[in-house]
């Protein structure tokens, strides 16, 4: 049996290149062909790279979708269909919209693929494939094992992806992972993990734990650093601010070669975390106290904002980019508020009927950056150029030359060199990005759904 596994761009610019920044190796399609029977031939095309061979003969095609690569996927996916291949999707956006995504594919897995992706195989060697394949629970992660041979010739960006646990048990309204996982988390046993990153550190120069939260069990998480520390390694991840009020798990960080963490800071204002459900950013002396923890043990932060609840005005921008210069971020990001579908905020801003395209992912009038919804402090042209102004004022040349000399940005030669080439990079995303269409533009056709 032959299995094409596809990870689909966002989409594409006749011509143009793909964002660099998001060139990483893709552990869904790792993790699925690491759930393969070895018997199955896996073959595995990155969209955001090379092109896809749709005439090379297949048995079975399984497409991970995210919902900015929904639009995508469904291309994809009308492709092999219409040459008669039957298609499998999962990842995100099928779990949070299954109704939509079963219009484009014979079957759906619903949920991690853990517990069902060797059924799927069995029922398509046997030609049953069913319509829905639903993940019940959290299934363990201790036999998680991740084939990287297909990334093989690839040119991903060097860095060493590494899943350690998944989910978080914040729940954050606007947050696609707590709808999914409903704020629980299941963790990797710890040899397991450090087995990994042993058999691949020799071609690793930094790893990310792509963890949601990688501090969501924080004695799981000094128990995991304590272990990862005679492998020598450097390494980022995401973590929710508490944990930089806790004195021993901030040396731990350090001593396990921790060089930086993205926090979601989300909003200076407390009564936008207040609606976002994320008022724990406040407690314990707020930002200013964990960022001078952080700043004490030399992690380098990157903070991420939203900008869009409804307590933000045209005036949220301007502070907030200070405040993000001022503490000297290694890197940050400015977004819009982002409805995605199945999240609480979803819903209520449905509810509210303050949604401009329901189906924004789908529109064809929707690029990368447009606002979806209704603000209520600003209008949504206001919402998306303050974005776009706050990243030109974060990313500007001497914006970077002034962050670049900050003393814990340039504490460590490796991650002083990588941080003039990560901002160039950030830099040029910045127009890259806006307006990115969703979709190849030059494909042509009509999607294909299940008859
Ligand atoms: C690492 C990461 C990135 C990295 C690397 C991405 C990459 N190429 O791998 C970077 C930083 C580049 C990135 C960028 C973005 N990301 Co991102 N990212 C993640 C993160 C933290 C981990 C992804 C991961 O590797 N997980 C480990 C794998 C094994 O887990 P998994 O994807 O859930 O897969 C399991 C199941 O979903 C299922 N499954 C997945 N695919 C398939 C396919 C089939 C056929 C089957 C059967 C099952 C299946 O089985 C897997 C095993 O159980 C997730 C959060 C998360 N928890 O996943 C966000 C996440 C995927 N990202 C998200 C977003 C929004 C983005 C950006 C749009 C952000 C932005 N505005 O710039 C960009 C888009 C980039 C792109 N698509 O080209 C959202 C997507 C939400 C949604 N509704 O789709 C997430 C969920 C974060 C969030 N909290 O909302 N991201």
């Amino acid at each position: 049996m032959k299995l094409t596994i596809i990870h689909p761009c966002i989409g594409r610019r006749p011509g143009q290149k793909y964002i660099r920044t998001w060139q990483m190796e893709p552990l869904p399609a790792a993790t699925l062909a690491g759930l393969t029977p070895a018997d199955v031939d896996v073959r595995f095309y990155d969209d955001r790279m090379e092109l896809i061979p749709f005439d090379e003969p297949t048995d079975l095609v399984a497409i991970s979708v995210e919902t900015y690569t929904a639009k995508r996927a469904y291309q994809i996916a009308s492709e092999y269909r219409r040459r008669g291949v039957p298609v499998v999707m999962g990842g995100f956006h099928a779990s949070l919209v299954p109704d939509e995504v079963e219009r484009f594919a014979e079957a759906v897995v619903i949920g991690e693929a853990e517990g069902v992706w060797p059924q799927v195989i069995d029922d398509a060697r046997h030609g049953r494939l069913q319509r829905r394949y639903r993940s019940v629970g959290r299934p363990s992660l201790a036999d998680l094992k991740t084939d990287r041979r297909i990334f093989g010739g690839k040119r991903y960006l060097p860095i060493g992806l590494v899943e350690a646990g998944r989910g978080c048990h914040f729940k954050c309204e606007f947050c696609a992972v707590q709808t999914i996982f409903n704020a629980t988390q299941t963790r990797r046993p710890i040899d397991r993990i450090i087995a990994e990153i042993e058999a691949i550190k020799h071609e690793k120069s930094l790893f990310f734990f792509v963890d949601d939260n990688i501090t969501s069990n924080l004695a799981e998480a000094k128990a995991f650093f304590r272990a990862l520390i005679p492998c020598n390694i450097r390494w980022v991840s995401q973590s929710s601010i508490n944990a930089a009020h806790d004195e021993e798990f901030l040396e731990l960080l350090v001593r396990s070669g921790c060089r930086g963490v993205l926090i979601g800071f989300e909003s200076l204002n407390p009564a936008n975390l207040k609606e976002m459900n994320k008022s724990f950013n406040t407690m314990r002396g707020g930002f200013d106290k964990a960022l001078a923890n952080l700043r004490r043990h030399r992690i380098r932060v990157y903070g991420t904002f939203i900008f869009g609840y409804d307590a933000d005005t045209p005036d949220s921008f301007g502070p907030t980019v200070d405040f993000a210069n001022e503490h000297a971020m290694y890197i940050a990001a400015f977004n819009h508020l982002t409805p995605f579908p199945g999240t609480p905020l979803y819903k209520r801003l449905v509810a509210e009927g303050r949604m401009q395209y329901e189906a924004w992912w789908l529109d064809e009038r929707y690029s990368y950056n447009q606002i979806p919804f209704r603000p209520a402090g600003m209008d949504g042209e206001s919402l998306r150029r303050g974005c776009l102004e706050a990243r030109r004022r974060f990313y500007s040349w001497p914006g970077i030359l002034r962050r670049g000399f900050d003393t814990v940005n340039r504490s460590d030669f490796f991650m002083w060199r990588n941080f003039y080439l990560i901002n160039a990079m950030h830099r040029g995303d910045v127009s890259a990005r806006d307006h990115y269409p969703l979709g190849d533009l030059a494909w042509q056709g009509e999607l294909l759904e299940v008859g």
